[in-house]
């Protein structure tokens, strides 16, 4: 177990014998894509589990993304969050839309509504905001302001699913969220992704634009592209379905082994609970404070030394890639750029040994001024 690579995730995967008795049926069908009877039965599990009444799925959460930006006829500036994923911005970007970098809180790293407000002029059409780590967004914030300017509000929800406020699910909030079924995700369908969203009517417009912007054996409508999930992906959406309760029950096990070594040490910021926010324990995120005594790379370091393998999910803020430069200033949003200099996520999923987290600890406590 010492010398054991430790990956900063890994992969959820139902035994294989139910997964195999899952797609036996597609060996009779020979039906392996465009809407098949798998795809059906998981939309409808997904709807069940995530209490909602419109959802669309997806090759994975990116087209997810981009498909709904573009579904909604949107154009103009979207006031979004330099602390994410490259597919967030990239998604703005790529359907020819501006995207506007407003700063995040100190509490969750999730955008903050009073500095999306002073940034919102006639060209914003939609604030986009991502729900980091699990930790959800301010909901009832966006929601007053885009009801006040009339904006759209998208969640990228990637880190999101599964988590619920007040019982709640995370897929209920704003006009849409996009969640990620990647594998390296709390919920994974290999590659995946999907939509929620308030207004009915878009639910063909999104089953179109997925499928070439065909709307009849003979109509093509819109200049729609392809990101239909096929069937062996969604097999996999419905077995691991069944074993999501699970798997956050025992990532929260792991999560608080990490809290128990780690909380209130000085020089560490770690993400606060939120009030009424049932979490799904996504990733585990620790800021090294200048106090702390070694760098973020110095810890990075000392676990990489090791064999562990953690990631500095998110460095560097979006605004400071290669493809931006030039077009955004990192200083524009400086609880952001502070978070994303100093932060680790340490390895974190369901059958983590509980005896490997003490060991990353030790590790990680080591290297700060107290040890
Ligand atoms: N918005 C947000 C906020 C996101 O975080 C993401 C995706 C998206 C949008 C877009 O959703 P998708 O279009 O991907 O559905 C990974 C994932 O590729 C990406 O999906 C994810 N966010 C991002 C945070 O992480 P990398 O480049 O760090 O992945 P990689 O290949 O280095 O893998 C990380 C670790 O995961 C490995 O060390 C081991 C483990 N792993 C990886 C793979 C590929 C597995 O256990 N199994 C696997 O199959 O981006």
């Amino acid at each position: 177990m010492e010398n054991e690579t430790i990956l900063v995730t890994r992969s959820s995967m139902p035994d294989l014998d139910e997964y195999v008795q899952e797609i036996a049926c597609l060996w009779d069908t020979h039906w392996l894509t465009n809407m098949g009877e798998k795809h059906v039965q998981f939309e409808a599990d997904l709807k069940k589990y995530l209490q909602v009444e419109n959802l669309a799925l997806f090759t994975n959460g990116h087209n997810a993304l981009e498909c709904v930006i573009e579904a909604m006829g949107l154009s103009g500036k979207v006031i979004t969050t330099p602390y994410t994923f490259a597919s967030t911005t990239h998604a703005v970007v790529r359907k020819g839309l501006t995207p506007v970098f407003a700063d995040v809180k100190p509490e969750d790293y999730t955008l903050n509504p009073a500095s999306v407000e002073r940034l919102i002029d006639e060209d914003t059409c939609a604030i986009l905001p991502v729900h980091v780590y699990g930790n959800l967004c301010d909901v009832d914030a966006f929601e007053a302001l885009g009801r006040k300017y009339n904006l759209k509000v998208i969640y990228d929800a990637a880190h999101a699913f599964g988590v619920s406020r007040h019982g709640v699910s995370s897929a209920s909030f704003g006009d849409a969220s996009m969640f990620s079924f990647h594998a390296t995700k709390v919920f994974n369908t290999v590659e995946g992704g999907a939509v929620c969203f308030a207004d009915p009517a878009l639910k063909d417009v999104l089953n179109q634009w997925k499928n070439f912007g065909i709307t009849g054996t003979e109509s093509v409508e819109y200049v729609g592209g392809n990101a239909k999930m096929n069937e062996l992906c969604a097999a996999m959406g419905i077995c691991n379905l069944r074993h999501l309760d699970a798997e956050i029950a025992k990532r929260k096990v792991v999560y608080e082994r990490y809290m128990s070594h780690l909380q209130g040490v000085p020089g560490i910021t770690l993400p606060a609970a939120q009030p009424g926010v049932q979490s799904n324990y996504s990733y585990y995120p620790v800021v090294f404070e200048d106090d702390f005594g070694a760098t973020r790379d110095d810890v990075y370091a000392a676990l990489m030394a090791l064999d562990i393998h953690p990631r500095k999910y998110f460095y560097p803020l979006v605004s400071e890639y290669e493809c931006y430069q030039g077009r955004f200033n990192p200083a524009d949003t400086p609880v952001a750029k502070h978070v994303a200099d100093r932060v680790l996520t340490l390895p974190l999923y369901a059958d983590l040994a509980l005896e490997q987290v003490d060991r990353i600890c030790s590790v990680v406590l080591g290297c700060g001024k107290e040890a």
